[in-house]
């Protein structure tokens, strides 16, 4: 995601957002630095150990057969289940061990720049909170549930781990061009979001998908669904839905061919040439695209979420 001819950026320091580049507007929390770290992570009671213990159960449930061969390896290699929510000093003693990677505890959704700060130098930002019983199927802010459990075994991968620290990286360029929105797109469809097609078939990577079983299932079963190859151009060309189950997923042949169309490539000519707002729906199907198979939409044509549509 660099260009060799110029000179690289200082990754250790936070990198400069120049006024016109668009940010969402986040308030830090007062008790919180520059650098968006929670001095420590929450200390959770039994009632959040619970919840974290029965998400954990009704995952295992659900994930053979569907998760991707890497991410149950990565489960096997930590101690995820072990009874709690995982303390992030040991969690990051394991994972640093494996690829030099650690789990820093974070408040709350942080700005793009600061995510990205941290991805570049192989710090896993994680929300500290976990949700309630209440919100026990779904939230939209990332809880330590959907970052740690959702994320962290995909991390124990070389490959994968490299991508995301060349993720990170890339935001300093796109924050040059003002593509922030075009980057977040590639790291919703792939790290989210992402199928990979392995011997047996089709398997979820994403950390959205794994970190619940509604999503686990739909996303590598339902007839509703679009799954197309990614081609990061067409990827970083494509609107995104943040509430709902996805109308398009985009797959992978294997992590390599993932670092390969990404981090092997100059974005830098592609962020010229794209437009500021996205060009197509997140349902759109192309004559261009390698189409797994076309969805019906069925789900998304009877509502969505909050209506009665059934995710199939
Ligand atoms: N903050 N805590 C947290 N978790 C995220 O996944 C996250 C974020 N801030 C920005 C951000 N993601 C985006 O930049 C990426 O989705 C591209
Ligand atoms: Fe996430």
């Amino acid at each position: 995601m660099n260009a060799v001819t110029d000179i690289e950026p200082d990754f250790s320091r936070i990198p400069v957002v120049e006024d016109e580049v668009f940010t969402a507007p986040l308030k830090r929390p007062s008790h919180i630095g520059e650098d968006w770290l929670e001095p420590k992570q929450t200390e959770y009671d039994s009632e959040d150990d619970k919840i974290w213990d029965d998400l954990f159960a009704r995952q295992m449930e659900v994930l053979p057969g569907r998760a991707a061969s890497a991410f149950m390896e990565g489960l096997d290699r930590l101690d995820l289940g072990t009874g709690g929510v995982p303390d992030f000093h040991e969690l990051s003693e394991d994972l640093g061990k494996l690829t030099g990677w650690s789990v820093v505890p974070v408040p709350m959704l942080i700005p793009d720049h600061i995510f990205f700060w941290h991805l570049a130098n192989r710090r896993f930002p994680a929300g500290n909170f976990i949700r309630t019983r209440e919100t026990f199927d779904y939230i939209q802010e990332p809880d330590v549930f959907h970052d740690v459990f959702g994320h962290v075994p995909m991390l124990t991968n070389p490959v994968f781990a490299d991508y995301m620290q060349e993720y990170g990286r890339a935001g300093w360029r796109a924050l040059k061009h003002n593509r922030l929105k075009a980057l977040g797109a590639l790291y919703w469809y792939t790290v989210e979001f992402g199928l990979i097609m392995e011997e047996q078939g089709l398997r979820a990577y994403g950390a959205g998908i794994l970190s619940g079983p509604t999503e686990t299932v739909f996303s590598v079963e339902a007839k509703s669904p679009n799954r197309i190859m990614l081609d990061v151009d067409r990827v970083m060309r494509t609107d995104y839905v943040i509430s709902d189950l996805q109308p398009t997923y985009f797959v992978i042949e294997s992590f390599e061919d993932l670092y390969r169309r990404t981090v092997k490539r100059d974005f830098e000519p592609l962020y010229e040439s794209l437009p500021v707002g996205f060009t197509y729906a997140n349902a759109a199907v192309l004559d261009s695209d390698s189409v797994v198979n076309v969805g019906s939409q069925e789900y998304l044509l009877r509502g969505g979420r909050g209506s009665d549509a059934r995710p199939v």
